[in-house]
């Protein structure tokens, strides 16, 4: 396969490749010729950077007539993987550029619930308001965000109140987010991403650009253990990506902060969601601001030039200290089946929370306002209001099928409204 070749796609005609591809792991670029593939046939099994439950990696010389390999073995291949880090590396990334979405927070800040709620929401919410379908890039490098999303929304238990710590069960979170590569006697884990197709449909204004306007959005959860000062050696660089993400998204949950979690609609009743340790969180944002600077190359002053936004969550906990800003979600309609994203709505919101944090946490709005020249403040809860105290076992709790999140999707789909304006609009007006 060369780099001008085409390949054909039953559903979608011919399609271009990219000139150069980048992996999703390791975030090196290289011209797709180069591009490995892995092997099928059960004696090829052991890869010598990534161990021995997993198929050789190899350069093919034998291709099939529809373009796909034929491994040493005489079996035909048609999974692909990075040349540097073995990585397997999904085929729409040939085509698509990546968009890079970093999420970072303390532990137990709300991510991967925030995460789940936000791409449960987001594979409808972007279809029927933006014209823009939102899928899986392949059936295994979301599974266990897929696990998550059902876990909350398709529920066996829907009528029963789960425990909040039981809905996402947190062992299931660790080894999943991480690849070990072994290069040489040096191993390096890689934080895995979670990829997304994003295309314009064929209603969207702009559908004659799909090529110009579709990328692979590549989304990290980063466990926030790995934000402290020494966790980001060579061996592990979780934090390398933020340097290349468009969108960082820094969670942040009031919940957590002793000056606030007094005033917290639950606040100190057992089982409540914040009943971690209380800690600084604005330590974890200095942290990769000082990573993102270093990655970057950027002076100890310099500012961040893309949007940082910071996401407040569990506001079902404490967003009635907003008085009502909040409450509808910030879409303005344009005509039957279009929206966009309302910016007055948003920086109204905005305002308020920053206002909010100024009285009672003024070292976060410090510590985003100094890493970032353009910061933004947005609520969400991944559950929504019908939290409530399970009387048998006394921890709270909630029945599946009365979550609501509220505005999960507003922070991603108004960074997309940031970096790639001609896919989600912006408009100060409200609906025509
Ligand atoms: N009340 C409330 N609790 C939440 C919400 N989202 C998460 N939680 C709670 O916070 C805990 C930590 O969330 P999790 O997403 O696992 O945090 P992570 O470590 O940042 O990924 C969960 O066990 C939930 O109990 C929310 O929207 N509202
Ligand atoms: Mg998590
Ligand atoms: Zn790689």
């Amino acid at each position: 396969m060369t780099a001008s070749s085409v390949e054909m796609s039953p559903e979608r005609g011919a399609v271009t490749l990219l000139p150069q591809v980048t992996c999703p792991h390791c975030w090196e670029r290289f011209p797709p010729e180069q591009m490995l593939w892995i092997s099928e046939h059960v004696d090829l099994l052991g890869d010598p950077m990534l161990g021995g439950d997993h198929q050789r990696r190899f350069l093919p010389s034998r291709f099939t007539i529809g373009g796909d390999s034929v491994d040493a073995k005489g079996m035909v291949c048609t999974r692909l993987a990075c040349p540097r880090c073995h990585l397997p590396v999904p085929r729409t990334l040939l085509e698509l550029e990546p968009l890079f979405a970093s999420i970072l927070g303390t532990p137990s800040s709300g991510k991967s619930y925030f995460l789940a709620s936000m791409t449960w929401q987001l594979r409808t919410m972007l279809a029927t308001h933006f014209a823009t379908a939102f899928t899986d890039v392949d059936t295994s490098s979301n599974r266990s965000l897929n696990l998550y999303e059902e876990s909350l929304f398709l529920n066996e238990k829907s009528e029963e109140i789960v425990p909040l710590g039981d809905l996402i069960e947190k062992t299931q979170l660790q080894g999943e987010l991480y690849n070990t590569v072994s290069y040489g006697r040096q191993s390096v884990s890689y934080p895995r991403p979670f990829l997304f197709g994003l295309r314009p449909q064929a209603h969207h204004p702009s559908a004659a650009k799909v090529g110009q306007l579709s990328r692979v959005l590549c989304v990290y959860d980063n466990a926030g253990e790995h934000f402290r000062p020494d966790q980001d050696t060579t061996a592990s660089p979780v934090t390398r990506h933020l340097a290349r993400s468009q969108l960082l998204f820094f969670v942040f949950d009031p919940t957590q902060d002793p000056r606030v979690r007094g005033l917290c609609r639950r606040g100190d009743r057992a089982g409540n969601a914040g009943v971690g340790k209380l800690s600084r969180q604005e330590t974890v944002l200095n942290e990769a601001a000082a990573r993102v600077r270093r990655f970057a190359g950027l002076s100890s002053s310099a500012k961040l030039d893309r949007p940082l936004i910071v996401v407040l969550s569990k506001s079902d906990e404490w967003g009635h200290l907003l008085n009502g800003t909040g409450a509808a979600e910030p879409w303005a309609r344009l005509s039957e089946d279009l929206y966009a994203v309302h910016t007055d709505a948003i920086l109204q919101h905005s305002q308020a929370i920053r206002r909010l944090m100024l009285r009672h946490c003024p070292e976060i709005v410090s510590a985003a306002e100094d890493f970032a020249s353009e910061v933004t403040y947005i609520a969400v809860s991944a559950l929504g209001d019908d939290v409530e105290l399970d009387p048998k076992t006394n921890l709270m709790g909630i029945r599946p099928s009365r979550i609501r999140p509220r505005w999960a999707t507003v922070p991603m789909i108004y960074g997309l409204s940031r970096v790639l304006p001609g896919l989600v609009q912006r408009t100060r007006r409200t609906s025509s």
